[in-house]
């Protein structure tokens, strides 16, 4: 491939509704896609991440002049063109792991589509259809959450994820166990609000059967989350402190993470989300894919890793309706409380036009 022009499109699509967690609310998906243009094909990309470093260090503006100003240059430099060269040019920038899977996700769409083949079928994809779950913010109270928990079950959501912060722990945890019974597929996701001085709290949780606890401690404290785990016997799962296939390795060998939730994003993209999906099969540990929030850009990918064989739990990958009244590309619907696997050339799908110039804020091209 040649690479010819790269375009940072700004978009903001509103939620349908605010999403509360432990490290903030948010009400609009405010981020941008790339798309990239070779000799051969073009290819789309979502940036994870938010407009500030509150999930994880990266955001928006530093993303766009990393992109821009350190890993597209290198990247045009590179005699012969292809995704799998891209990652070790770009290790030669320190982090910055979601602006790299941005940047490798558009490439790898683009080469995918020159040979008409899909994501799923180059990941090694085993499912056609891969089952829903959803991740429900915190609410002001316990009766709004078990609306809101009511509503996504009728609509046929398989498994349950809610979000918890200190004060909002066993009681939601509780009520929704009280209501909806003890074989309802549920778990907690913290996002880093505890400490290990809250080991007593977290112990509580274990009366409710949970499938896992999710990033409860410091993000990158895989000690304390081995020593968490010595004292709970709610499966740990992490999310913030996997950053690389190494990293799940460490964990699962310190007995850190009984559970991986694999973001693409989160590890530089695709080709590395691949080999933590087979260092957590090879240890036998379940394994399940995380979301953003992503827009269909975003999501179409997700979905084709989540038909993997060690993909064992249901993941974040919710329909389209879950987050926006209109996503940018042809919404994902469920169906049965599944999710269809794009099967088109690449990732499957693109901005629809009329969509995407309603939806963007601002254009700017990062390679010209
Ligand atoms: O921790 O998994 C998380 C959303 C934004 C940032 C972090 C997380 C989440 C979610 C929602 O839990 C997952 C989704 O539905 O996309
Ligand atoms: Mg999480």
């Amino acid at each position: 491939m040649k690479l010819e022009r790269v375009e940072l499109h700004h978009v903001a699509l509103p939620l349908v509704t605010p999403f509360r967690t432990s490290f903030g609310t948010m009400t609009a998906k405010d981020t941008f896609l790339l798309r990239v243009v070779t000799d051969e094909a073009e290819g789309w990309s979502e940036f994870a991440a938010d407009p500030a470093p509150d999930y994880c260090s990266e955001f928006l503006a530093g993303a766009e002049i990393v992109i821009r100003d350190f890993l597209l240059p290198r990247i045009a430099a590179l005699p012969q063109l292809t995704t799998a060269a891209l990652a070790p040019v770009m290790h030669q920038v320190k982090g910055h792991e979601l602006a790299k899977a941005a940047v490798e996700t558009a490439f790898l769409d683009a080469e995918l589509r020159s040979y008409g083949m899909s994501l799923a079928t180059y990941l090694g994809a085993v499912r056609e259809r891969v089952p829903a779950g959803v991740s429900v913010g915190i609410k002001d109270s316990v009766p709004a959450l078990l609306d809101d928990v009511e509503r996504y079950l009728a609509e046929g959501y398989v498994r349950i994820k809610l979000k918890i912060e200190p004060g909002w722990d066993v009681e939601p945890v509780r009520a929704v166990r009280e209501r909806f019974g003890a074989e309802l597929p549920l778990q907690v996701d913290a996002n880093t609000a505890y400490t290990l001085a809250d080991a007593e709290q977290l112990r509580k949780l274990d009366a409710y059967g949970l499938l896992l606890i999710e990033e409860p401690l410091d993000e990158n404290n895989l000690h304390a989350h081995a020593l968490l785990q010595q004292r709970i016997t709610t499966p740990v799962c992490l999310d913030e402190s996997l950053h690389n296939a190494r990293d799940a390795a460490s964990a699962i060998a310190m007995d850190a993470c009984r559970v991986v939730n694999v973001k693409p994003a989160r590890v530089g993209g695709y080709l590395e989300a691949r080999r933590l999906h087979d260092v957590a099969a090879a240890h036998g540990v379940p394994a399940w894919v995380g979301g953003m929030l992503e827009t269909g850009i975003g999501r179409a990918p997700n979905l084709a890793l989540a038909a993997l064989p060690g993909f064992t739990l249901p993941g974040d990958t919710s329909a389209s309706s879950r987050y926006f009244a209109e996503d940018i590309t042809d919404p994902f619907v469920l169906e049965a409380g599944h999710l269809r696997v794009p099967t088109g050339p690449g990732i499957g799908t693109a901005p629809r036009p009329d969509a995407l110039r309603r939806f963007t804020l601002a254009r700017r091209d990062l390679y010209a």
